[in-house]
């Protein structure tokens, strides 16, 4: 059967796949194929082919893990990831450059970032990492779909539906950063805003620029912060302060899997716990395993 008689979301698939450049991009792009293909008599081999070459795959993904190279494109994913996306020239090199202080290849050149460039930011106690990739249609994609959260870079409107060509497949949550505010008349500025509160509405989106005040470089890393699942649980020992490093945990973590967190095994060894903040009804509340923890709550607790 040619796939030109196959479903569009086949096609477009197909094409992604022979483009791809990562294992995991390619499974993702056979997913696809193996549902939309139809379960009749006469595509019997197409259907074998592609769960072989699926298989295959999945196989080798294994292998490079074995070998400590996990991850989209060899990077090991902290709690909390975003990632830069965008066409070229919108300013995503020179946006991580602001938030990390590291240099990436800024230039008027298209296509300067060639491999993903890593580095973290901070959100008050908490560490973000950055990844920067090549510019849209040349991305990672197994990274665009894999991450939290995708800072989508533009300096034009227009931009926004011609990116969502490529990056319909994400999870991530998307917030949209309108770069170059400062080459934009009032006028401009308003009617784009317009436009983003009208069509666009369903994006988050940040008006940002190279040289950002302290209080817009918070507001959007604030943002960023937001987008994640997660929340800040610091330890304490008793008649202590406590620890100034958060533990990063899922939202909605009991205070068993801190514990699980902290060591393997070490929730059968509680003997009594305490909590304070968010979650407590007081301060020193005595809680059990199952207790859920909020975000900024302090724990405190005996083993045996
Ligand atoms: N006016 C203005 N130019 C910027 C801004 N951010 C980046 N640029 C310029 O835009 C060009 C492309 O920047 P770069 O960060 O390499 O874009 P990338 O291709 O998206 O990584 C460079 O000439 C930058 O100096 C900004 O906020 N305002
Ligand atoms: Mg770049």
């Amino acid at each position: 059967m040619a796939s030109t008689n196959q479903s569009p979301f086949y096609q477009r698939a197909e094409q992604e796949y022979h483009e791809a450049t990562t294992d995991e991009e390619r499974i993702a792009c056979l997913e696809i194929m193996m549902k939309e293909v139809p379960k009749h008599k006469s595509s019997e081999n197409m259907r074998k082919n592609l769960t072989n070459r699926y298989k295959k795959l999945k196989q080798n993904v294994v292998k490079q893990k074995k070998s400590g190279r996990g991850g989209a494109a060899g990077i090991k994913k902290a709690d909390m990831q975003v990632v830069l996306t965008g066409f070229t020239n919108t300013g995503k090199s020179t946006l991580f450059y602001t938030l990390t202080n590291m240099n990436a290849r800024i230039s008027e050149h298209q296509f300067t970032t060639f491999k993903p460039q890593l580095g973290t930011f901070m959100f008050e106690d908490a560490q973000i990492q950055i990844v920067d990739i090549p510019s849209l249609p040349k991305h990672d994609k197994s990274l665009i779909n894999s991450t939290d959260t995708l800072l989508l870079v533009i300096d034009n409107i227009n931009q926004i539906e011609k990116a969502e060509k490529y990056i319909y497949r994400t999870k991530a949550k998307i917030i949209l950063v309108f770069n170059k505010e400062d080459i934009l008349s009032i006028n401009e500025k308003r009617k784009i805003e317009a436009t983003l509160k009208s069509k666009y509405k369903n994006y988050d989106y940040i008006f940002f620029s190279a040289s950002p005040t302290k209080t817009k470089l918070k507001e959007l890393t604030k943002k960023i912060f937001e987008t994640f699942p997660i929340i800040r649980i610091y330890t304490k020992e008793p008649k202590k302060p406590a620890s100034k490093d958060p533990m990063i945990l899922k939202t909605g973590s009991t205070f068993k899997e801190a514990t699980e967190k902290i060591l393997k095994g070490m929730s059968k060894k509680i003997k009594q716990a305490k909590v304070w903040g968010p979650s407590s009804k007081f301060g020193g509340q005595v809680i059990g395993l199952d207790h859920i923890l909020k975000d900024k709550d302090i724990i405190e607790f005996r083993t045996k």
